[in-house]
């Protein structure tokens, strides 16, 4: 009896001390440090996205009903159906701010349609018929170039496109290229109306290519490839996005982009991502280069001047926003 006692006493100590021993172990294995999955973001090629502007520059400003601006849609189509799972060419027509009724194409290219979560990049393609803040007045009613104003945005959606089929993100993506956003009135005609920009936007915020389309977020991307740009918060993206636009700006601050992506508020610009955030109620913001110091007092030199052309591209510029948006894809 006193012998049996002391092995089960015996047993007991053993088995303690034993599972205390691997409880031990247990404990030193969860105080590793715990590392996060590495997700491959894939290379943005810099000069590939630059030969993009240059190629939509090429035809001509593409003013909406001008023989550049359709050349252009037919190539931008080429090359979105070669790099992409759909596109759709959205036409609708809309009233600018003169009273006349004018065609417009939204493209719109899909990866992965079938997956419910979606991210949406937007640009628009179109550039503006009048140079209206144009240091010449002889000039003021001029189409511009539109290299950063248009052609840029475009050129990294493109690129962007392009690794999208070289590895395919897991979330959905829609690229939006919008058209008529630069048909506002000149200035010196002293006719600002929000409603008069935009036009692409709003027809496709209220009628989007898919019934009932929704995404987690948006991205806009305006004038994104002029030599160091300033990306400021920008106002309606921190009313109706800021998540968002912390979760980007956080992210190209991690890749060392934070000189560019500036923690600072910025002013709230109309442009197409109000559109989207109000009538198709998906969080969006703009990353808009946004320069107080400029003549303009709000975007680059060039703003809406002849001066807008593939001079005033910066390679650097356009890797920039590509590569943060890579990692803003492929990390999601
Ligand atoms: C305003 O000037 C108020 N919005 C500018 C939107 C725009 C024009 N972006 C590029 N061109
Ligand atoms: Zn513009």
């Amino acid at each position: 009896m006193k012998f049996k006692s002391f092995l089960v006493i015996l047993i007991i100590v053993f088995t303690a001390l034993s599972s205390c021993d691997q409880g031990h172990k247990t404990v030193q294995s969860k105080e590793k440090p715990v590392r996060k999955a590495t997700v491959v973001v894939p290379h943005f090629n810099a000069d590939s996205a630059y030969y993009y502007v240059d190629k939509q520059v090429s035809f001509g400003p593409r003013v909406p009903g001008t023989k550049a601006h359709s050349a252009c849609l037919k190539w931008l189509t080429k090359k979105f159906d070669q790099y992409s799972d759909t596109v759709i060419v959205q036409h609708f027509k809309a009233r600018t701010y003169d009273k006349v009724v004018r065609n417009g194409e939204n493209i719109i290219a899909s990866f992965n349609p079938e997956n419910k979560k979606r991210i949406l990049l937007m640009s628009h393609w179109d550039s503006r018929p009048f140079a209206d803040h144009d240091p010449d007045p002889s000039k003021r009613r001029t189409p511009i170039d539109g290299a950063n104003d248009g052609a840029s945005g475009v050129g990294v959606l493109l690129e962007m496109a392009r690794q999208f089929t070289l590895q395919k993100p897991t979330v959905g993506v829609d690229i939006v290229l919008f058209d008529l956003e630069d048909w506002g009135p000149p200035t010196d005609l002293k006719m600002y109306k929000e409603e008069y920009w935009g036009l692409g936007s709003q027809y496709w915020a209220k009628n989007p290519h898919v019934y009932g389309y929704s995404a987690q977020f948006g991205i806009l991307l305006d004038m994104v490839g002029a030599k160091d740009p300033t990306f400021r918060k920008e106002g309606y993206s921190r009313d109706y996005a800021r998540y968002y636009l912390d979760k980007v700006w956080s992210t190209a601050q991690d890749l060392g982009y934070g000189n560019y992506f500036i923690s600072e508020d910025g002013p709230a610009i109309s442009d197409d991502h109000v559109f989207v955030n109000e009538y198709a109620k998906i969080p969006s913001i703009d990353i808009i280069d946004l320069r107080p110091e400029s003549s303009n007092q709000t975007f680059f030199e060039y703003w809406h001047t002849t001066g807008d052309n593939m001079s005033i591209i910066d390679k650097e510029s356009l890797k920039i926003t590509g590569i943060v948006l890579l990692s803003v894809v492929y990390n999601d």
